[in-house]
């Protein structure tokens, strides 16, 4: 089977992971900007600062995306580049910017995909609350709407949000994202909570606009699968969805919270505030969105926690399972199993999964449009006789892609699939060394380009629509 022909192969990026330039032409401070001067938070304190440099080398980047055929290119806008403090004026560099970006892709016929909120808050919001105040929704809101009036007439692709599960899990559980807050689930669920409302108030703007171009968000996609299928571990994966799929996606695409997990935030007395209002723009925008986007590397396995005095066989912890993909009352927890394969980083590889969940998805919500704004293999990529020899990326790739295809197959709605990354940026927990793209950038040389196998196997999977 061939993907049909307005099936887009993309590939994706970030602001801060490749733009460096933090502080050059009148861009305000980020949460990002300030939490990689904390000792300790980033792998070996690695910064955005310089990054990738893109800001200044966008237009040899963008020519190299196009050489290798790129349909689409998913970037993100960084909002205190637009509006330096959040809420106040507007910065005509940042505009310029961004619209240098769009008309290069449009000039090769690429179709921008643009993420608003890819997790750089201006600092000033940050310090004043960040996503647990609700005046960073209206600030959010002020911010889309600038975007749209200055952007709308050429993207036709927005994305709100990139993985609010993973900003805000890391932000208030994990500490590991700002704003650094460790086991505060009260504060998890309302920041969440807000942001969906902000989503929400973005869509019905967007719409009343009539500038005819899609618009949803994008979730990280780690459907939960029991490890047997005894009772207990069967439950343990239900409720894993719940909490990191259902409470995702259900207010956006069905305007309401799930029962499930608002029953249990009952018990535990931290139940978000939801205002009238609130209520009032997750129903009006529930059957606005134009599609949902899915970024998924790995599926979660899980198995039921059980009380002391059980016996439990022990299993390897999941390294990386935790923080993003929280267990609030102990319910479960996230295994890794033998008979499995992982990439360096402990991530599971799992094509299979990826078809599963896309089916468990479609059970759960219908027919909605799905893209995969991103998937991918994060390496340390071999350098054989000067080559870049990525063909473990390669392999990864390609079976996803297949694993799309049977999705496809079996009746799942995928509009167009999106590689991380486009080319080699930085991992905001890992650094430089885990690298994902198609395009390697030289640390030692400059910042220099050079296509890796990758770009030449992605170029020849464009060419023949998947056919190869
Ligand atoms: C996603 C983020 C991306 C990117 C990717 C890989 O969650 O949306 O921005 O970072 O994960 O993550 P990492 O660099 O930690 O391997």
């Amino acid at each position: 089977m061939k993907f049909a022909h307005d099936f887009l192969f993309g590939a994706a990026t970030a602001s801060y992971q490749i733009e460096g330039a933090t502080d050059v032409d009148g861009k305000g401070p980020t949460n990002w900007d300030e939490f990689v001067k904390i000792p300790g938070k980033t792998f070996e304190g690695t910064t955005g600062e310089v990054a990738i440099d893109h800001y200044h080398r966008y237009k040899e980047d963008i020519k190299l995306m196009a050489e290798m055929g790129l349909e689409s290119y998913r970037f993100s806008i960084s909002w205190a580049r637009i509006i330096p403090d959040g809420v106040g004026a507007i910065n005509p560099k940042g505009i310029e910017f961004y619209n240098n970006i769009i008309d290069e892709c449009l000039k090769y016929g690429i179709v921008p995909f643009v993420t608003l909120y890819h997790w750089d808050l201006p600092l000033c919001l940050e310090k004043d609350g960040g996503w647990l105040n609700r005046k960073t929704i209206d600030a959010f809101l002020n911010y889309a709407n600038v975007c749209f009036e200055s952007f709308g007439d050429r993207v036709k692709h927005f994305i709100t949000f990139n993985e609010t599960v993973i900003f805000c899990g890391h932000g208030y559980l994990a500490g590991a994202h700002p704003p650094g807050i460790h086991n505060a689930p009260e504060k998890y669920f309302q920041a969440t909570h807000h942001v969906f409302t902000a989503h929400a108030k973005a869509v019905i703007a967007y719409k009343k606009r009539k500038q005819y171009g899609e618009i949803g968000l994008s979730h990280v996609f780690t459907p939960a699968f029991s490890i047997d299928n005894s009772e207990d571990n069967l439950f343990a994966a239900m409720h894993a969805n719940q909490f990191n799929l259902n409470w995702f996606y259900d207010p956006i695409l069905k305007g309401e919270y799930p029962d499930y997990v608002m029953a249990w935030l009952e018990t535990q007395g931290i139940q978000p505030k939801i205002t009238a209002d609130d209520r009032e723009s997750l129903i009006i925008a529930a059957p606005l969105n134009d599609f949902i986007g899915l970024n998924y590397y790995q599926p979660m396995r899980v198995e039921r926690i059980h009380m002391p005095g059980d016996v439990v066989e022990p299993t390897r912890e999941n390294a990386t399972g935790a923080p993003g993909n929280p267990s609030f009352d102990g319910v479960y927890r996230t295994v890794a199993m033998d008979d499995k394969r992982y990439t360096k980083w402990g991530w599971e590889i799992s094509p299979d999964g990826f078809v599963s969940g896309l089916q468990l998805l479609k059970e759960y919500y219908g027919d909605i449009r799905i893209y995969i704004t991103e998937n991918g293999l994060g390496d340390e990529d071999p350098i054989i006789d000067g080559e870049v020899c990525d063909i473990p990326r390669i392999n990864f790739i390609n079976d996803h892609l297949v694993a799309v295809k049977k999705a496809i197959e079996l009746g799942v709605n995928v509009k167009g699939y999106y590689a991380w990354s486009a080319i080699d940026l930085l991992s905001w927990l890992n650094g430089f060394k885990k690298q994902y793209g198609f395009i390697y950038v030289d640390h030692d040389n400059g910042l220099a380009r050079k296509k890796k196998a990758s770009y030449y196997w992605y170029q020849k999977v464009i060419e023949t629509r998947g056919s190869n």
